[in-house]
């Protein structure tokens, strides 16, 4: 038995959206949905209270981190990362490839697995696919994601091919290493870089292999915004419609909109914490860079439109203040917002989608939100 079930309500009939419940062994997801990213066990300024107050669903964390810090065994020891950082609704963790590529140095990619140095000691560490869900198991969440590699945009050809293989290889094996299958979903991840039959090949592949759900990996890695479409447009239909389709790394409201209408249902994304705690935020009217001196005295909300803690309660020139004198509490406003932001854009894509008007909330959103990509 899978540790999860996607139920599908509601496939819209001029996209390739889908309006669905993902039932975990910690709750309900409704998506499509995003996810914010809490890559230490923690939500970056943000407490679990906070989270739910927002109504974050699931939230994300990452196999890398905790591995090196403070490392799997204690987070098993403290009851799982559920018990550990106190958070009872659903959990997701990546799988360390990604990060491994992202942030350590002295990186070496071999059939077995991957060879770096902590990026925090300089000690000589080691991940295979075994390890990762060996690490992924003892942390506990309800969705793990296979070991993969995820090339560089832009890559040859046959290095795609080749990395796209060993890929398949190692979902097999993260697959075979996996001993939770009934408490923890292993979801498989799809690369193929921007070739059109890798994709094609990679997600036969994968498919074969049976997951319980499925990632697009290898997209929003530097390439154009149009090109990441069109990969997307002719890959998700290769996956299988009765289970759940999630987009890694990509969280900016265009691309949410741009991949829900190609048919992901799940979304993370570091951008609405980490351009938060530099002081730019996303309104219904677009980015607001708060510490611009145009807010000096400006006593309105962040977002006129906006009905989280944050808008309820302070004004731009007193969150400007803050982060001008570097106050912590500066920080958790912004943070606080723009997650909200991408919920609440995420809840009202779901009833666009039920109401069968996703299209028209999409102009409605953009014509007010205006074109400066974020
Ligand atoms: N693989 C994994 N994690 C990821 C990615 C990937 O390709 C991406 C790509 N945008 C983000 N996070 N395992
Ligand atoms: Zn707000």
């Amino acid at each position: 038995m899978s540790a999860i079930r996607y139920e599908l309500i509601k496939k819209d009939k001029k996209t390739g959206a889908r309006l669905g419940r993902l039932h975990t062994p910690h709750g309900v997801i409704e998506t499509p949905i995003f996810m914010p990213v809490g890559t230490q066990a923690t939500v970056k300024a943000m407490s679990p209270e906070e989270l739910k107050d927002m109504n974050a669903q699931i939230i994300l964390s990452n196999t890398y981190h905790l591995f090196i810090r403070p490392g799997h065994d204690l987070v098993k020891e403290a009851g799982g990362l559920h018990k550990f950082m106190n958070w009872d609704r659903p959990i997701l963790t990546d799988s360390g490839g990604f990060q491994v590529f992202s942030l350590s140095d002295l990186r070496k990619i071999t059939e077995e697995g991957v060879h770096f140095r902590n990026h925090l000691s300089g000690e000589k560490l080691f991940i295979s696919p075994e390890k990762s869900i060996e690490i992924q198991n003892a942390l506990g969440a309800d969705i793990i994601m296979a070991f993969d590699e995820c090339p560089p945009y832009p890559a040859e050809r046959e290095y795609v091919k080749n990395s796209l293989e060993r890929t398949t290889r190692w979902a097999e094996r993260s697959l075979n290493a996996h001993s939770r299958p009934n408490e923890q979903a292993l979801f498989g991840i799809v690369q193929g870089g921007m070739y059109r039959d890798l994709r094609e090949q990679s997600a036969k592949e994968l498919t074969s292999l049976d997951f319980p759900g499925y990632a697009v990996g290898g997209l929003s890695v530097g390439e154009p915004k149009e090109l990441m479409y069109e990969v997307l447009e002719y890959t998700t239909p290769l996956l299988p419609e009765n289970k759940p389709r999630y987009l890694m790394g990509v969280g900016d409201p265009e691309s949410l909109f741009e991949g829900v209408i190609r048919g992901i249902d799940m979304f993370d994304c570091v951008l609405p914490t980490r351009i938060a705690r530099n002081g730019t935020t996303m309104t219904s009217e677009g980015r607001v860079v708060i510490k611009n001196a145009q807010y000096a005295r400006d006593f309105t909300p962040l977002d006129p439109n906006c009905g989280c803690y944050t808008c309820q309660n302070y004004s731009r020139a007193y969150i400007r203040h803050l982060l001008k004198a570097d106050e912590i509490f500066g920080l958790r406003l912004t943070s606080y917002h723009n997650l909200y932001f991408l919920l609440d854009l995420m809840k009202n894509i779901r009833q666009a989608i039920l109401e069968d008007r996703l299209l028209e909330y999409k102009e409605e959103f953009f014509e007010q939100y205006g074109i400066n990509k974020l």
